[in-house]
This record gives structure tokens, sequence and C-alpha cells, in this order.
């Protein structure tokens, strides 16, 4: 296994769509599993492929407190939403050190496939509802920045662009 090297906002590379998977091999296996590892050691709770400059349609995510329990979605495609909504202040392991709050539907439903390459669906509320679409977010090419108004996101533009000179 290993740790992939995380892009960092406003890197144009984060804007890129992902592409559906065709076939989950032991390719796409080893990318899960890297990925995994990826987002215990930063730590975060979740990873699209997106963020490790992979343009495919994968996602790990974890947000139980031991951290034990991994949900891996390929392909995810986001069946229901409910109408009502939860804000969160959300962060990213892309945009380090900003964290602000974003309204999105309260519950969800998606379908995948596994690592077996077999559809299932799943609904999710509280913190994994906010994380999967979070992380969906990313394959669309979209950064939890892009939710926040034009002036917050510019300010945090500059912000990182200034610190990403200096290291
Ligand atoms: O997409 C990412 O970069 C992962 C991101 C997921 C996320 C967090 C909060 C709301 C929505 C989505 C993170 O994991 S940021 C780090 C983080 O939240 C965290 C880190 C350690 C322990 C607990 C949380
Ligand atoms: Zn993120």
């Amino acid at each position: 296994m290993a740790l992939l090297p995380i892009l960092h906002f406003p890197d144009p590379r984060l804007e890129k769509v992902a592409a559906p998977i065709e076939h989950v091999d032991d390719e796409v296996r080893r990318l899960a599993a890297d990925m995994a590892e990826t987002m215990y050691a930063a730590p975060g709770i979740g990873l699209a492929a997106t963020q490790v400059d992979v343009h495919r349609q994968l996602i790990v995510i974890d947000t139980s407190e031991a951290q034990d329990q991994l949900i891996t979605l390929i392909n995810p495609r986001l069946t229901g939403q409910s109408a009502v909504t939860q804000e969160y202040e959300e962060g990213c392991l892309s945009v380090p050190g900003i964290y602000d709050t974003v309204e999105r539907p309260a519950e969800v439903e998606v379908e995948a496939l596994g690592l077996d390459g077999k559809p299932f669906r799943m609904k999710a509320d509280g913190l994994l509802a906010v994380c999967i679409q979070h992380e969906m977010d990313h394959l669309q090419g979209i950064v939890f920045v892009d939710h926040l108004s034009r002036l917050k996101r510019n300010r945090i533009v500059s912000k990182l662009r200034k610190q990403q000179k200096v290291s």
C-alpha cells in the first residue's frame, strides 16, 4: 500500500470531472486501498480519487469514531435526497486549515458499486450524508468553498496562494 499526494486548492486539477470506472479490477482495488491508507493517515473522514489526481469515480469514507467502518463507493449516483437540509462546518484535506458552513440535504440515498463490482444502495443522514455529498462533489470538480459566497471564496484563494508561495 502507499500514501498518495493530495492536491491543494486552487489547483485546477481539482476542477476535473471524473470518468466512470468500467471494470472493478485489482488496479481499482489497489487504488481504493491506497486512498483509504491516505485518508486515515491525513487524518480525514473521506477522500475522492480527484484529490489524488486520479479522475475516476471512486470515493472512500469512514465517519466512525473508531475509524473501522470503511465505505468504498465506485460510480456513486444520488438516487434520493430530502427536502430538509442541514448545516455543517465542513473541512477538506485539499483546503488545509479552512472550515466553513455548508447547507446540504439532510438525508441522501446513493447507488454505487462495491469493491466486488456489485451494485448496492445505501441511505445516510448526519455526518455520513454530509461526507458523501462533499466527496461526490469532488468527482464533479466541485470543492466545498464553491458553495460559499464569491467574497469568502476569493479570500480563501488569496490566503492559500500566499501560503503555497512561502512553502
Ligand atoms: O474530502 C476531504 O478532503 C475529506 C474531508 C471530508 C469532510 C469533512 C467534514 C465535512 C465534510 C467532509 C475531511 O476529512 S477534512 C478532516 C476532518 O474532517 C477530520 C479529520 C480528523 C478527524 C475528524 C475529522
Ligand atoms: Zn474535500
